[in-house]
């Protein structure tokens, strides 16, 4: 095995998650056998290798998207119209719904997303390994490898979304919609109006927290004019009842 020459560059952020490979090629595997069959499953050591070449002995923080291209390109999942859902700051809620639901799809419920949901991972520019022991904050630096991979499928999400889509926000914040999240820059920006006809966006509430008309708020008003000027139709619901009635019990 190669020697080190040095130490890894040392980064603020957590180093990547331990046995990073073996979770990628598992989850690959589970996936496309057992969520989704349909999807080549065949084809997950090659999906690995081209998770792998987009980072391994690279600098975290010059990733750009064109790293992750061939592994965006081997997979061609489209999500059915009507059945996604995005989400800012109320990522557990969303999965809960969008899972017990069991055919809406969130990011991480199309295989990109799901492959590599709550993991880190970097590379070293004098290493063959992954660096674990600290990879970049994504606050860190602007191309770095995280923030670049959930940058280039959350745009492909995006692009290819029909019909009606969701937003699921978190109405206890003061700002539900941040025009510089993830959703607010990469999401909602990259929705087709040709495609995309109606846009739905729910403002939940904590239960038993104070309860609020967020959908007159400003944040939301900036958020209707922004998909009203892109030619789509804007509606929102606050506590939208369906999204609680099914985690009950
Ligand atoms: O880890 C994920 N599963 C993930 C990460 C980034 C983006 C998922 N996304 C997708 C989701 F599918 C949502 O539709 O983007 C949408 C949510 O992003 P958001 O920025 O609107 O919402 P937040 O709740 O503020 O952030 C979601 C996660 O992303 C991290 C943040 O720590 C949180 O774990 N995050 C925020 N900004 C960045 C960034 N610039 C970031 N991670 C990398 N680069």
């Amino acid at each position: 095995s190669p020697t080190r020459t040095r130490e890894p560059l040392a980064w603020n952020g957590t180093g990547t998650t331990q046995n990073l490979f073996a979770i990628v090629l598992g989850r690959c595997y589970a996936y496309t056998q057992l969520l989704r069959p349909g999807l080549r499953s065949e084809d997950c050591p090659k999906i690995l290798d081209a998770f792998k070449s987009a980072f391994i002995s690279k600098n975290p923080c010059n990733i750009t998207q064109q790293d992750y291209r061939p592994l965006v390109d081997l997979v061609n999942q489209t999500v059915p119209c009507n059945k996604s859902l995005f989400w800012s700051k109320s990522k557990e809620l969303a999965h809960q719904y969008a899972r017990v639901q069991g055919k809406m799809f969130t990011l991480e419920d199309t295989l990109l997303g799901y492959l590599a949901d709550d993991l880190t991972w970097c590379g070293d520019p004098g290493s063959v390994e992954p660096n674990y022991q600290s990879c970049p904050h994504w606050n860190e630096c602007l191309n770095h490898t995280g923030s670049v991979f959930w940058k280039v499928i959350s745009k492909k999400f995006a692009e290819s979304a029909c019909g009606v889509v969701q937003v699921m926000l978190n109405g206890s914040l003061s700002k539900p919609f941040r025009k510089s999240s993830i959703f607010g820059n990469m999401e909602l920006f990259n929705l087709d109006p040709r495609k995309v006809h109606t846009f739905q966006a729910w403002v939940m509430h904590d239960i038993g927290g104070n309860s609020s008309d967020s959908c007159s708020s400003p944040s939301l008003t900036e958020l209707e004019a922004i998909v009203t000027e892109r030619n789509i139709t804007f509606t929102c619901q606050n506590n939208y009842r369906k999204v609680l009635g099914k985690m009950e019990p």
